[in-house]
């Protein structure tokens, strides 16, 4: 038996070497399960590939036995190709959390370098003349095995050689020839992962997997919204772009973002003046709409919208509109809800691309309000929500007492959250959380926040529902936090005079007495944009669990 293979069966366990290679103070890998659990009774075995650029490219080939991930490292990467036989490595056992791992490892570290989750499907030991168990296969240095990945597909062989200088075990990979081979297929064509959809330098640019380790290890490793991670990189609209649209008259075609969209009744007001300022045309709204689409993306992509539409501006009363129209050209992403009731809006809007905004602006949706799931997973939230919503007799300085205490609370359980002003009157703290939550859940969640804190201040908040009823008091609306309910989105402009915007601010801003929550509009946030960045990044970026309340 060769050196690592003994190393691997220490009285420490199978992951005794992973562990003894890592500082896990330092790398955001997991750990893995203090006694890993083979736990199979009939699932499926899982394997996993991942494109590691660490000091030379390869790629790790990871098949699931007896509780743990069998490991090979390929420099030139697995091949579909069956005239093609790759050189094999075979590493340390990984555990079963690394199986979704995609990330950054810091410099210096062991394996430093940015790897992604190139492909992961499950697989079975081929049956033809080999052993049934696959740890013996591998001891004996040859396992056949069947592959159903999203890239992988079909028979493959993996088969001991020798050791190499090093002592690692040199093995091959091969593909056999059945109906999923392909001559000449190079993995190097097909660079994305296939949880994200991203290259290893989009992960590398952003890392989108927070390692908590206050968790336990099978939940630590917290991805963040693949198709969100996947758009963030929107190019800003150019000058030409924005110019393009003041030389059109009434109506026109305007390129923008790699589309021609047809925009019509420019110099129509749609936004009564504010305090402040001039009214606002719908050629000022669409201009500002592709300002801030590249920004907003991120909230918007893979998630239904539904359109607050003020065809006829915000002086007159608007609708709202959820079923994407017919006539929507055919470039518009769009999502079909399966769970939608008869009758019911089916088709909506999913702003997967910056111009797909551009569209319902023109469209009239002068609001923006996108669900709190995602279309793969709708009834999972990735947020609670808080709206302090003031009444009649409620001050500012109340309200600003309110979403302190919010802050307050937060602090206390450990968790994170991010006020915005609403463009109207309220404020409302977003709580991002990794999908696992029924809305239910969330909102029970919320509401005990909100009950706890409502205590603090019985002077100040009701827990009527009917405005009537409420005596001017302030409401703590957690009820938002329901499948197809909504709170506008950060940069959304509100239907009101001047353009407001619902604009995220630091904690540290609602402690001025000076901000109205209507202080921001869609002609000073892009200058705000340009000087503090956008403020509610992290409720892309901390992804939690909710803690107990105690
Ligand atoms: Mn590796």
């Amino acid at each position: 038996m060769v050196p690592t293979a003994r190393r691997r069966r220490t009285s420490e366990g199978p992951l005794a070497l992973y562990r003894e290679k890592r500082d896990f103070s330092k790398t955001s890998e997991p750990e893995g399960a203090a006694r890993p659990v083979p736990g199979h009774d009939g699932a499926p075995r899982r394997f996993v590939v991942q494109r590691h650029r660490a000091r030379r490219l390869h790629y790790d080939f990871r098949l699931e036995i007896d509780g743990v991930l069998a490991s090979w490292a390929v420099p030139k990467g697995p091949t579909l190709d069956p005239s093609v036989r790759r050189a094999a490595f075979h590493v340390e056992d990984h555990p079963l959390e690394y199986f979704d791992f995609e990330g950054v490892i810091p410099a210096g570290e062991y394996g430093g370098g940015d790897v992604i989750v190139w492909d992961l499907g499950t697989w079975e030991a081929d049956e033809a003349g080999e052993p049934p168990d696959p740890g013996t296969a591998v001891r004996s240095g040859e396992l056949h095995l069947d592959l159903q990945g999203q890239k992988l597909r079909g028979r493959f062989v993996l088969v001991r050689t020798r050791p190499d200088p090093s002592g690692k075990e040199q093995w091959l990979l091969l593909h056999k020839h059945d109906e999923y081979a392909v001559d000449g297929w190079d993995p190097e064509d097909h660079p994305r992962s296939v949880l994200s959809g991203r290259t290893n330098d989009e992960v590398r640019a952003e890392p989108h997997r927070v390692w908590h380790s206050d968790l336990p290890p099978d939940k630590a490793s917290v991805p963040l919204p693949p198709a969100a991670a996947a758009k963030v990189a929107a190019a800003p609209a150019t000058a030409d772009e924005l110019g393009a649209l003041d030389l059109l008259g009434h109506e026109g075609i305007w390129a923008i973002f790699g589309r021609e969209l047809k925009v019509t009744n420019l110099n129509k007001v749609l936004f009564p003046p504010g305090p402040d300022g001039a009214a606002v045309t719908k050629r000022d709204f669409l201009r500002y709409s592709a300002q801030i689409a590249p920004v907003l993306l991120p909230y918007l992509a893979g998630r239904a919208l539904n359109m607050h539409r003020y065809p006829d501006g915000a002086g007159s009363p608007g609708f709202w509109h959820k079923e994407l129209p017919t006539h929507a050209p055919d470039w518009v992403p769009r999502w079909d809800n399966p769970d939608a009731a008869p009758g019911d809006s089916r088709t909506y809007l999913v702003v997967d691309e910056p111009a797909a905004l551009l569209w319902a602006a023109n469209f009239g949706a002068l609001e923006w309000h996108a669900w709190t799931s995602r279309t793969e997973q709708p009834n999972l939230p990735t947020y609670a929500l808080v709206d302090v919503d003031p009444g009649d007799n409620t001050s500012w300085a109340e309200l600003l007492v309110l979403a302190r205490l919010h802050r307050a609370a937060l602090e206390h359980l450990g968790v994170e959250g991010r006020p915005k002003l609403t463009g109207r009157r309220g404020v409302q703290v977003w709580i991002p959380i990794a999908p696992g939550p029924s809305f239910s859940e969330t909102r029970a969640w919320t509401e005990q926040l909100s009950r706890t804190i409502g205590a603090v201040v019985p002077q100040l908040v009701s827990w009527k529902w009917q405005v009537g009823e409420r005596s001017g008091l302030a409401r703590l609306d957690y009820t938002q936090n329901a499948h197809n309910k909504t709170l506008v989105a950060p940069y959304s402009p509100r239907a009101a005079p001047g353009a407001p915007v619902s604009a995220p601010v630091e904690w540290d801003e609602l402690d001025d007495p000076d901000l109205r929550p209507d202080a921001f509009n869609i002609h000073n946030v892009i200058e705000r944009l340009a000087q503090k960045g956008d403020l509610f990044r992290p409720v892309l970026q901390a992804v939690q669990r909710l803690p107990p309340f105690r």
